[in-house]
């Protein structure tokens, strides 16, 4: 029998889009941020996808040596936090660097559809866990204009992690005036010192629902 459901079923029309956060090898057993149980969203987006008409990917696109990696921090280690000229940036071990295989989308997401890929994180200075803005607060990545343009207001984010990117993205998305849902179970997350709780506290206020993959209407 069918997990019961809060809701009616949702379809998402025209103007909604799929936004795929960082499944990358980086963030998966074997790669060199792992996410606990990160490949295991990878039926659930492919389950997901044909319901979509617009589907984007993000890539997690950092250069050597990059601001957020410990190792460009003489003293720090990976998981310890450090002040930037933005504020608290936490220190990530070296990951998902340029062009390398770790920083390549999984090889089995199945999105023949996607239009789009935006990277981020890409400047030495600056880290990135947003898709929209750069951790700066200032720095747009494009894709909020991109959506516009083409007259998308709604988007329903998926992927890794939820704490992090996912999180920060959701709120980015309820900033530029979108209508925004994180599909919980097509997530995973790293949850650092209390990090998923804060972070579905930061995305419920800022009016980010919270659904689950049940919830979408695929027919
Ligand atoms: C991410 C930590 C560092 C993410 C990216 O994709 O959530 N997390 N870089
Ligand atoms: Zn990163």
């Amino acid at each position: 029998m069918p997990a019961p459901r809060a809701a009616d079923p949702i379809k998402p029309d025209a103007k909604a889009a799929l936004i795929v956060i960082d499944v990358q090898n980086c963030f998966v057993d074997g790669g060199t941020l792992p996410v606990k149980g990160g490949a295991d969203i990878v039926p659930i987006i492919n389950k997901l996808a044909p319901a979509f008409a617009n589907i984007v990917i993000t890539q997690d696109w950092h250069t050597p040596g990059h601001v957020s990696f410990a190792s460009a921090h003489s003293g720090k280690k990976p998981f310890e936090t450090t002040q930037l000229s933005y504020g608290t940036q936490v220190l990530w071990p070296d990951h998902c660097i340029q062009g390398t295989e770790d920083a390549a989308v999984l090889k089995d997401l199945k999105l023949p559809k996607a239009e789009l890929v935006i990277r981020k994180g890409y400047h030495t200075d600056t880290d990135s866990y947003s898709a929209f803005k750069e951790a700066d607060g200032k720095t747009p990545t494009g894709l909020a204009g991109y959506l516009k343009e083409r007259g998308i207001d709604t988007v329903f984010l998926v992927g890794l992690a939820t704490d992090f990117c996912v999180a920060w993205s959701a709120v980015d998305a309820r900033k530029a005036g979108f209508t925004t849902y994180v599909i919980e179970d097509a997530t995973r997350a790293i949850d650092l010192n209390g990090s998923l709780a804060a972070a579905w506290k930061q995305m419920t206020e800022a009016g980010v629902k919270r659904i689950q993959s049940g919830d979408i209407r695929l027919g």
